[in-house]
């Protein structure tokens, strides 16, 4: 049996500064997300969209951070709804903004912790998201979220982070844009950074293969995060960050395919996507492809593979 995918919507865009990710739960669903689920033979189950209560004010010792109430608030409900749905199911993690992944990954590292598995969490991006809320320049929380799934300090308005991630159960992948505080305390851990270059060099394939043979061993838990400017702004246009030289159409699906095939896949984030700034719906589209290539869908099904 397959298990039930469970969409939960999360209309943020209090993460950054550009309006329009908040439309991305709804763009997602009119690309036939849901759809496309259930033609691969997976139970599907909409959760709908999570809101949240207006906050009480939080104060931040960095006077660039913005909407830091909004973003806990939004950490709260989603940790609270991603614990229950990897107790029923696959969550898929509609965003909104990267700031999503604060609560997806929390409840998900929730859930790995109740049930005694190690999670692995996969992170495909541009960038590297270890800013913490006193070292971002930017004032934007979505560049936060691994470091606060890390356990790094400087969360103090949040709640704690209910079983932080070792390092080296981290693997960033796909990276071409890191700022300074980033890059220096990155270089202070065992954290798996495979960049652009890394890719370039050793193809997209190798790398991947070897983190995942890590979760492997280890019986984990394997959590995804698929942000948008992971791929190519030729082909994904609607991201407010993006970065040239990312990933390629088929680049982008070899490594869905790879993970599906890897059955390690446990939960998914699909973020930063912003309708308003997409070329015919053709983003939101891509991503739902891509997804399907997760969840299964093949170019050519042959019963085996043969390339090693
Ligand atoms: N994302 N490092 C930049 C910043 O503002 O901190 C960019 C963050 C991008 C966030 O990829 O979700
Ligand atoms: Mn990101
Ligand atoms: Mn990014
Ligand atoms: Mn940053």
């Amino acid at each position: 049996m397959k298990p039930t995918c469970i969409l939960i919507g999360a209309p943020i865009d209090t993460g950054q500064k550009r309006a329009g990710c908040l439309m991305g739960p709804a763009a997602y669903r009119v690309a036939g997300l849901a759809q496309s689920l259930v033609e691969l033979g997976h139970p599907v189950e909409d959760w709908g969209d999570l809101s949240i209560p207006v906050p009480d004010p939080v104060s931040s010792p960095n006077p660039v951070v913005h909407h830091l109430a909004e973003t806990v608030a939004w950490t709260r409900a989603l940790a609270e709804q991603g614990r229950h749905a990897m107790q029923k199911g696959f969550p898929i993690f509609m965003g909104g903004d990267h700031s999503l992944s604060l609560g997806s990954v929390a409840g998900v590292a929730a859930h790995a912790e109740q049930i005694g598995r190690p999670l692995f969490v996969l992170w495909l991006d541009a960038h590297s998201d270890y800013h913490t809320p006193l070292t971002t320049q930017s004032g934007n929380l979505h560049g936060t979220p691994v470091a606060y799934i890390a356990g790094r300090p400087g969360f103090d308005a949040f709640p704690p982070f209910p079983a932080p991630v070792p390092t080296r159960r981290i693997c960033l992948y796909g990276i071409r844009s890191v700022d300074a505080p980033e890059h220096e305390a990155l270089l202070q851990t065992d954290m798996t950074v495979c960049d652009m270059r890394v890719l370039d060099e050793r193809g997209i394939v190798a790398p991947l293969r070897e983190f995942l043979d890590k979760v492997r061993a280890e019986n984990g838990l394997l959590h995804v995060s698929l942000d948008v400017d992971f791929l190519d702004p030729g082909i994904a246009p609607a991201v407010g960050t993006t970065v040239p030289g990312g990933t390629t159409f088929r680049e982008a699906h070899l490594v869905m395919e790879h993970l599906h095939e890897s059955g390690l896949v446990t939960s998914l984030d699909l973020v930063e996507l912003n309708p308003f700034l997409d070329e015919r719906g053709k983003t939101a589209k891509l991503m739902v492809e891509l997804v399907g290539s997760l969840m299964g869908r093949k170019v050519f099904d042959r019963p085996t593979r043969s390339f090693g």
